[in-house]
């Protein structure tokens, strides 16, 4: 068996702390989804399911981007532990509204790790970042764009089974 040693490397203790840390949050991220995604499908908002179940893995492959990021600089990327989520929802829109707090502090998240980088001069992270970056402002966008078709259609009659459409449509 190899033995593990310690190479020199740029990445401080604090950046790989707060990196694992990040890995936690979109590791929470997926399993929200998911649970959002399964209590979708229950109901029959079929359209929501197939949006949030494939939202829960995009969320598993920002935490596989950290973790391959932590390693190949030289640290160890953590496996999170992942705490319970909550799985019961009153409405789809409290659903959708729970999307864009969730997404409004991952971006909180990602630009305070951003902010570290910069502090202490790790650009090769800061550069790393820059896709979450985009990444947020895009899943921020969507996300605002489906809670405002439960004020735009409105909920009564027919409302509620367009608006499950219309979010189908967010994820093509
Ligand atoms: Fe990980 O992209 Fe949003 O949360």
């Amino acid at each position: 068996m190899k033995k593990i040693i310690t190479l020199k490397r740029s990445l401080t203790e604090e950046t790989e702390s707060l990196l694992n840390q990040q890995i936690t949050m979109e590791g929470i991220s997926s399993a929200h989804y998911l649970a959002m995604a399964s209590w979708c499908d229950r109901k029959g908002y079929d359209h929501s399911a197939k949006f949030l179940y494939h939202h829960s893995e995009e969320e598993r492959t920002h935490m596989l981007k950290l973790v391959h990021y932590i390693n190949d600089v030289g640290g160890h990327a953590l496996q999170p532990k992942i705490t319970p989520v909550k799985q019961q929802f009153n409405t789809l829109r409290a659903i959708f509204d729970s999307v864009l707090t969730q997404e409004i502090n991952v971006t909180k998240s990602i630009y305070d790790l951003a902010d570290h980088c910069l502090s202490i001069k790790d650009f090769g992270t800061f550069n790393f970042l820059q896709w979450f970056i985009t990444e947020q402002r895009e899943e921020e966008m969507i996300a605002r764009r489906a809670l405002e078709l439960f004020d735009i259609i409105g909920e009564e009659g027919m409302g509620l089974y367009m608006i499950d459409q219309e979010i189908g449509k967010l994820a093509e």
